[in-house]
């Protein structure tokens, strides 16, 4: 095959994966996705390969975690909006989460899964900076005493959920960072949340977040997940919450 013909090949292939992909969606929101609202309803693209995580997270655990169970969220997230007449047009995830108690058990399940997830995405890359800098790095030494408290303290309450659920650093809408966890999906950004503001870092630890690779061992699955945490988008939300 000559490679025009084998371009040409490719270019079909890939037109039809898309227009495919785009028949699928139901719902195709004209809000801009923002990188710090994570405002989109449909699932992005996972900005990295499912093996980049390794050793700290396997990519069989990645696989599964975002092309079922993320994609599931998404998926029900759309029935739902369509079912209680959300307008995805006019109406951001943010603003939904904001009134999720308006709401039925399965938006707040699916809303909070979809926004949690994706959020989760990018808040890990390969090989990021151990820590963070500048204002964020100044503002958690001056909330928690030193980085290595914090740490020590967003894992006691990561360990602490008990059963499904994610540990958080918030921007409190008060102001000031403070460490919470929730229960199933929920996240600071719903008025149902005990702590609630700009959620600005989070940990998934439902059990199909770590089982594959570390079990019942969800203390070891927390110390390798520090390895992974892109600091420089936290700081950049860090920013977007204090500007
Ligand atoms: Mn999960």
């Amino acid at each position: 095959m000559s490679k025009s013909t084998q371009n040409r090949r490719q270019f079909i292939a890939n037109s039809g994966k898309a227009s495919i992909a785009i028949a699928a969606m139901p719902l195709i929101s004209k809000i801009t996705p923002n990188v710090f609202e994570v405002s989109a309803y449909q699932q992005q693209a996972l900005p990295y390969a499912y093996n980049a995580l390794e050793p700290f997270i396997d990519a069989m655990t990645m696989e599964i975690h975002y092309s079922k169970h993320a994609a599931t969220y998404a998926k029900n997230l759309g029935d739902a909006c369509t079912a209680e007449k959300v307008d995805t047009n006019t109406t951001s995830l943010n603003d939904l989460l904001k009134n999720i108690s308006r709401y039925s058990p399965k938006m707040r399940n699916n809303a909070g899964g979809h926004y949690n997830h994706e959020l989760f995405w990018q808040l890990m890359k390969p090989a990021p900076a151990t820590a963070p800098t500048g204002a964020l790095a100044d503002a958690i030494t001056k909330t928690f005493g030193s980085f290595d408290a914090f740490k020590a303290s967003f894992g006691d309450a990561a360990k602490a959920r008990f059963g499904s659920g994610w540990a958080w650093l918030v921007f409190k809408k008060e102001g000031g960072l403070a460490i919470s966890s929730t229960p199933n999906q929920d996240n600071p950004l719903m008025d149902i949340a005990e702590v609630k503001g700009f959620p600005l870092l989070g940990l998934d630890v439902w059990e199909h977040a770590y089982y594959l690779k570390y079990q019942n061992k969800r203390p070891d699955y927390i110390n390798a997940w520090w390895n992974l945490v892109n600091w420089e988008y936290v700081q950049k939300r860090y920013a977007e919450a204090t500007h």
